[in-house]
């Protein structure tokens, strides 16, 4: 690997930072040093705006003043605003849940003449999941039905059929009993807004049991986000791919795909490819779409596309000046990107329209006339592709060899080589023999306030050598593949002896002639889902809950609020769940007890707040061992 800086680990990066400087293009790292020194009464939680009469803010020593305007303490505040965010998390993933939820209903109505049921057995399992009939039935008459399942989630019901149905008996009867069965995705989310509002809810714990109960729905929405996605664009396999800058083409139209639903990206990815010709005749190679963050996650674990930057990053594609059009649809994308656009001669594209930007292209998506839309951008980035041909680019070299593609189906056909009967029992008996010592689900986000990357790197390293069977999503895969830990070549390199043996028994037994990768990619964000499915098929198999099994959770350079709904989630379904950033909630001791230690005598999970990575790796492996030995096994 090349030269690294204190902003990033990822050379490639920090070679457009560089070039950043030199142009004068202020970048995420400068507008943080402006920044400096944040406000320790948000770092904190202890500031609140909730009402008009404030800002309000308590002493965190513990002098004047000591409550707000309205009386609400600092257990209060921290914990009505940990709910908004929690909230606000939770409308992010369901937002995209809804959206392919309406998508699927389109599809089944033939209103959506673009789209197509692709993983017809993927329909047909979700369908019985959920208990909707498919005997004898037509792919758009379950289709049907489970779109109205899903949009039924959103509305007040005795209890959100995507918990329900996806989480062990016992978790299920657990989350009733203590009151953390959400009750409607929309309803759980209003539901916070509601007792957050001025002269509501005062109750602290009361405050906190409503965002692990919102965060339960956020649960759901990914899952149906998954689900859906999986039976419109096809349930991931193994894909070889490469990840970062270097993967940019100064000779072909680049175009980014930017956000988080598959719902546009599946449809550029296609038309793309059929639209070569037309690039070629602009004097381009062809059109090289690569991804951006989770939507780039989505077209990679189905079609191999490269993903070219994640999170804190995303400025640096557009830095190289070789990116001729970035489309986005929501979330994550930062409001600065127009300006870097300006300066580098990138077209940006909106899509939809809950992510407007100044100075940015409108194209109206609609899932009726999804192809053509596509077209529409497509030609955008080539139009512009003939106003840059010729100009000097700076594309770092940098890139890593990627295998994708391993969602829960694919994780289980790799294992059934080992044991077509029972797909399961190798990993169980890996497990139970001490060569998978546990297992870790990477998630999140980078975050400015940490080196990119480096918390992700560390821990991985340590965590693999210690046998530790990684999982990852989101950019916190970004941040592992572009360091070759989803490079097979690497297992020798990253994994401890028991976890390579087993990675290799199963990468020949599939014919692979080498190993798995050091890091299985199991997806973006919303496919955290995949993690809680693998986890409740092991506890199903087990016939134990899952607080019970060695499985932690890690978002080690959190930064979005959707990061901290994960977490919750997490936690709720009985996961020690670390966090290598500070969430604002120090200020309340009585909140800070609760999600660390107190939590885990309801729902067996709890927080693991710790920046130092090295540290935070002592910790997952006592949590890890902790539950070995609760089942018997070696530690
Ligand atoms: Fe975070 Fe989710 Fe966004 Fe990346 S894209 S910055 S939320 S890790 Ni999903």
């Amino acid at each position: 690997m090349g030269k690294t800086c204190n902003f990033s680990l990822d050379p490639a990066v920090c070679e457009m930072i560089e070039k950043a400087k030199q142009m004068g293009v202020e970048t995420i790292w400068d507008r943080y040093q402006v920044m400096l020194p944040q406000c320790g009464f948000g770092e904190t939680g202890l500031c609140c705006r909730h009402c008009l009469q404030g800002p309000c803010r308590i002493d965190p020593f513990g002098g004047e003043p000591k409550v707000g305007i309205c009386g609400a303490t600092a257990d209060v505040i921290v914990a009505r605003g940990l709910d908004r965010a929690i909230a606000s998390g939770a409308a992010g993933h369901s937002g995209h849940a809804r959206h392919l939820a309406h998508t699927l209903k389109k599809t089944a109505e033939g209103k959506a003449p673009d789209y197509a049921i692709k993983d017809r057995d993927k329909l047909r399992k979700v369908a019985e999941r959920q208990g909707i009939p498919t005997e004898n039935r037509s792919d758009a008459e379950i289709a049907l039905d489970l779109a109205k399942a899903a949009l039924s989630d959103f509305n007040e019901k005795e209890a959100v059929s995507w918990v329900v149905h996806t989480v062990t008996e016992n978790r299920a009867k657990v989350l009733s009993e203590q009151n953390l069965m959400p009750k409607g995705i929309d309803y759980e989310i209003a539901d916070i807004m509601h007792r957050t509002h001025y002269g509501a809810d005062a109750e602290p714990m009361n405050l906190i049991w409503a965002g692990l109960r919102c965060a339960m729905a956020d649960m759901a929405g990914s899952y149906i986000g998954t689900d859906i996605s999986d039976i419109l664009f096809g349930t991931p396999q193994p894909v070889v791919t490469e990840a970062n800058l270097g993967v940019l083409k100064a000779d072909a139209v680049n175009l980014a795909v930017h956000g988080h639903n598959p719902v546009l990206s599946d449809v550029i990815v296609h038309v793309a490819r059929e639209m070569e010709e037309e690039a070629k005749a602009a004097g381009a190679t062809g059109v090289n779409v690569v991804g951006i963050c989770c939507t780039g996650n989505e077209v990679m674990m189905r079609h191999g596309i490269p993903a070219c930057t994640y999170s804190v990053s995303q400025e640096m594609a557009l830095i190289t000046g070789a990116v001729d059009a970035v489309v986005i649809d929501y979330q994550c994308i930062v409001p600065a990107l127009a300006t870097v656009a300006e300066c580098m001669g990138t077209k940006i594209i909106t899509t939809t329209d809950v992510t407007r930007m100044p100075g940015a292209i409108h194209v109206n998506f609609t899932e009726e006339t999804a192809v053509e839309n596509a077209k529409e951008i497509i030609r955008i980035a080539i139009e512009n592709f003939t106003h840059r041909k010729g100009k000097p680019v700076d594309i770092p070299k940098h890139k890593s060899k990627v295998v994708a593609g391993f969602s829960v189906e694919a994780i289980k056909n790799a294992l059934a080589k080992l044991n077509a009967e029972d797909p399961l029992k190798p990993l169980i008996d890996h497990i139970a023999a001490g060569n998978i010592r546990g297992v870790c689900l990477f998630v999140g986000c980078n975050n400015v306030k940490i080196t990119q990357d480096q918390n992700f790197i560390a821990m991985a390293r340590q965590l693999l050598k210690e046998n530790v069977l990684l999982l990852a999503t989101g950019c916190g895969a970004g941040a592992l593949m572009r360091h070759g830990f989803m490079d097979p070549a690497n297992v020798d390199t990253f994994c401890g002896e028991g976890l390579k043996a087993v990675l290799t028994a199963i990468g020949e037994a599939n014919g692979l002639g080498g190993p798995l990768p050091p890091v299985l990619h199991v997806g973006s964000c919303v496919d955290c889902s995949r993690g809680v499915a693998l986890a409740v098929e092991l506890a199903n198999r087990l016939g134990v809950d899952i607080d019970r099994l060695p499985l932690v959770a890690s978002a080690a350079e959190a930064m979005a609020e959707k990061a901290v709904t994960i977490g919750h989630y997490a936690v709720t379904l009985g996961l020690p769940t670390h966090v290598g950033i500070n969430m604002p909630v120090t200020g309340s001791p009585f909140v800070t007890q609760l999600l660390t230690n107190k939590l885990q005598d309801y729902t067996g999970g709890y927080f693991i707040v710790e920046s130092d990575p090295d540290s935070a790796t002592k910790k997952l492996l006592a949590a890890i061992d902790e539950r070995r030995a609760s089942l018997g096994l070696s530690v």
